[in-house]
């Protein structure tokens, strides 16, 4: 039966560090290509639904760490921070799975692009999976460390920023509408990427309460990977719409 491997774990964090670094350098000049910022041109035969592509995409990282969790032999019994804090992973990609793909009203997405985040959903899925499941030690009274209890609230807090902002974004169209509109309200109201700056508070917040290299590799990912993203959002506002609010900034409210 599977053991950890630290070498195994050290080396896959430090690949998505690298992968992190790697996206920063592609993605600062240009946006990844999906939404927003996909060329006009592109064939349409390279695309799915939004719907099928999301769901298709993001399964693995459910997936992946739920099966580690419920077929490790013998079972992790001791100590619970590692099953809790592995649920919490699945929970977040539990919606954005089974919940976020059935009601977006996004544009059919670049199968491309769908196929690398795949591989990318089935790589970190493991990682953090592997990492909770099979080498984390916690002491048994980690739930009252103020690690945990305030990585845990500022992920329930990002987590929580995400979904509302992601509902806003979805109410901006009728079903079958694909224009762009000036998001309002929530945290849209102060910065232009709301919903990415809720995924990267989650996961630090994450990164916080697992105190774990993995974690903390992902949450650089998602920052190098969503950062930009939001900062090419925010130009594409100020360039379509003469109205945008002056005072909103890109990512983090009041500060860029
Ligand atoms: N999926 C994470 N890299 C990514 C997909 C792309 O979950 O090759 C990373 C994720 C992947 C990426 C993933 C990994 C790296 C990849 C990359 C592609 C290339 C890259 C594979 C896996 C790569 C290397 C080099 C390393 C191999 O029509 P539409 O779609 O624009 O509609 C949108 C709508 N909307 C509006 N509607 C009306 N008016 C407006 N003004 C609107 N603005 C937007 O709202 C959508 O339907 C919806 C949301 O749009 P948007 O653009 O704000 O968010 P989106 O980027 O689609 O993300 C959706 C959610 C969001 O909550 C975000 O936080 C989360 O997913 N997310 C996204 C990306 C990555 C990630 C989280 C993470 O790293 N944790």
């Amino acid at each position: 039966s599977m053991q950890c491997v630290p070498g195994l774990v050290l080396a896959l964090s430090s690949l998505l560090g690298a992968l992190a670094l790697l996206q920063l350098s592609l993605y600062l000049r240009v946006p990844s290509r999906y939404g927003k910022h996909e060329e006009r041109l592109c064939r349409p035969r390279g695309r799915l639904p939004a719907r099928c592509a999301w769901f298709l995409q993001e399964l693995p990282s459910f997936l992946v760490p739920a099966l580690l969790l419920a077929l490790r032999s013998p079972p992790r019994l001791e100590p619970l921070g590692c099953r809790l804090l592995c649920c919490l992973f699945c929970w977040h990609y539990f919606y954005r799975t089974f919940i976020y793909p059935f009601f977006t009203r996004g544009r059919p997405f670049p199968l491309q692009l769908l196929f690398f985040g795949m591989l990318f959903c089935i790589y970190n899925g493991f990682l953090q999976g592997y990492y909770l499941i099979y080498c984390a030690e916690y002491p048994n009274d980690w739930c009252t460390d103020i690690r945990f209890t305030s990585g845990l609230l500022l992920f329930l807090l990002g987590m929580g920023i995400n979904i509302h902002s992601d509902l806003l974004l979805r109410q901006l169209r009728k079903p079958g509408e694909v224009t762009y509109k000036i998001p309002q309200g929530g945290l849209f109201t102060y910065v232009s990427g709301a919903n990415y700056f809720g995924e990267i508070v989650e996961w630090f917040g994450f990164a916080i309460a697992t105190w774990s290299l993995p974690a903390f590799a992902f949450a650089f990912f998602t920052l190098c990977c969503i950062g930009p993203r939001a900062y090419h959002h925010h130009r594409y506002y100020l360039k379509t719409f003469t109205d945008y609010p002056k005072s909103r900034k890109a990512l983090i409210p009041f500060v860029f």
